[in-house]
């Protein structure tokens, strides 16, 4: 099963020999960076021990290259299975030693046999996060989905279509038990086109009754992710809209369903961060699909657009923790689409970017910052806040890698290895064309 054993990026020794040349003058900017930041405080060696603790799972689904509606063009050396998908990943997590995880999707990732799909993973030095359903496509050629999804799945009006995305859910959870996932992440695409077309009450109640049986069948340590999103495919309104809508909805579900936020899934110029500190207060937070975006959905790369926003977020994050109201650990997770770039490229780049964010977050003087907010000091406030965005923690993120064995420059340690040469060698070219969201 283990096919790469040849491909070099997961190869320590490659990666060894590409770091030499550059671990001198990392070192130093280490160590210049660590003087900078003793003069704050700040001990350099525990940040960067917190930011080699800190992981964000990869998506399955983003390993392919996405499309719009419009169209796909795919690139070269796509994966074809799930199981190329997982190889993908492993190659992400070997040179960024960030991404140890990977969040499939059914029926997208379904194989026979999950066992043989975990050791798979397993030899390739990585597990499996939270597990997705899809009930937002029909998959006709699959035996236990009849049914369209067109108007609706959770929170369709026929009950026959909600018992069909209920036992789908529960099917996701027996393949998650059986890759060592601990949580469902549950995105629908259930909403209306038109003012009149679906009675808001009634949907959202219907959807809350579906939720309730899939959340019946977790194991008790399992967590239910529930993902709001604005927008598409349904244009005019969404089951799920916002977090007003998940949180009402994890409420009445229960103790092991919290919300995951999205971070493309609100209208333009919504605080997120603000959205996650609400949720933690509520005890409600679930975790992150990371992403960027600018007008619409969750499509770009996580940091392109806006990494002050993503720092933001960190922030919100780091502080709850260090004030004990963090009362489980987030899940960190990538969701994106990848049109024009080699997706492994966009989501080392895109677990870099987390990572940072994270990582400037750790350098907020809190203690300066409650003082200029219980003084009402906005221009100070809002100054400690920059002083740490505006920090320069490559080092930090290049020194981390190193010590795990990851790559000193892992884009440029990537593109050296020609391992996308060497899987369009070996793996079948994909249509292009039509639309597509992997
Ligand atoms: C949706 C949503 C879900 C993801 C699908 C592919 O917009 O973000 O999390 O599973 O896309
Ligand atoms: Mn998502
Ligand atoms: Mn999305």
């Amino acid at each position: 099963m283990n096919q790469i054993s040849h491909i070099r990026p997961v190869d320590r020794d490659y990666r060894a020999g590409l770091n030499r040349p550059l671990e001198a003058e990392a070192a130093r900017d280490y160590e210049f960076l660590g003087e900078k930041l003793a003069r704050r405080d700040i001990d350099i060696e525990q940040v960067t021990a917190q930011v080699a603790r800190f992981s964000v799972a990869v998506p399955s689904w983003g390993t392919g290259t996405g499309g719009t509606r419009f169209a796909r063009f795919p690139g070269d050396g796509e994966p074809a299975s799930v199981f190329d998908r997982i190889e993908d990943c492993a190659v992400i997590n070997s040179l960024t030693g960030a991404t140890p995880t990977i969040s499939p999707h059914f029926p997208w990732d379904e194989v026979p046999d999950y066992a043989a799909l975990r050791a798979h993973a397993e030899a390739l030095g990585v597990g499996f996060d939270a597990v997705n359903s899809n009930t937002f496509q029909d998959h006709p050629a699959h035996a236990a989905h009849p049914l369209s999804y067109k108007f609706g799945s959770l929170s369709h009006t026929d009950p026959a279509v909600r018992a069909q995305a209920i036992a789908h859910n529960i099917d996701c959870i027996r393949a998650g038990e059986a890759l060592g996932s601990k949580a469902l992440t549950i995105w629908i695409g259930d909403g209306s086109n038109f003012p009149g077309q679906s009675h808001f009450g009634q949907a959202f109640e219907r959807y809350i009754a579906s939720v309730q049986q899939v959340a019946a069948s977790l194991p008790p340590d399992w967590t239910l992710f529930l993902e709001h999103k604005i927008h598409e495919p349904a244009f005019y309104s969404t089951v799920i809209q916002d977090w007003g809508s998940s949180l009402l909805a994890a409420q009445a579900v229960g103790p092991q369903a919290r919300c995951l936020v999205d971070l493309g899934h609100h209208a333009p110029n919504v605080n997120i961060e603000m959205i996650v500190a609400r949720l933690i207060h509520a005890g409600k937070l679930a975790g992150f699909h990371f992403n960027d975006s600018k007008y619409g959905d969750d499509d770009l790369d996580a940091g392109a657009i806006d990494p002050f926003r993503l720092f933001l977020v960190f922030h919100e994050l780091v502080d709850a923790e260090r004030a004990g109201r963090l009362d489980v650990a987030p899940a960190y997770m990538i969701d994106q689409s990848h049109n024009v770039t080699d997706p492994i490229e966009s989501l080392i780049s895109s677990a870099i970017e987390i990572q940072r964010a994270y990582a400037q977050a750790l350098l907020v003087d809190r203690m300066a910052l409650s003082e200029y907010q219980e003084g009402n000091d906005a221009m100070m406030a809002n100054q400690v806040l920059k002083r740490a965005f505006t920090t320069d923690v490559a080092p930090i993120l290049a020194t981390a890698r190193f010590r795990k064995g990851a790559a000193i420059e892992p884009l440029a340690a990537y593109r050296a290895s020609g391992y996308r040469q060497a899987c369009a060698g070996r793996r079948p070219k994909r249509a292009g064309g039509g639309g597509g969201i992997v």
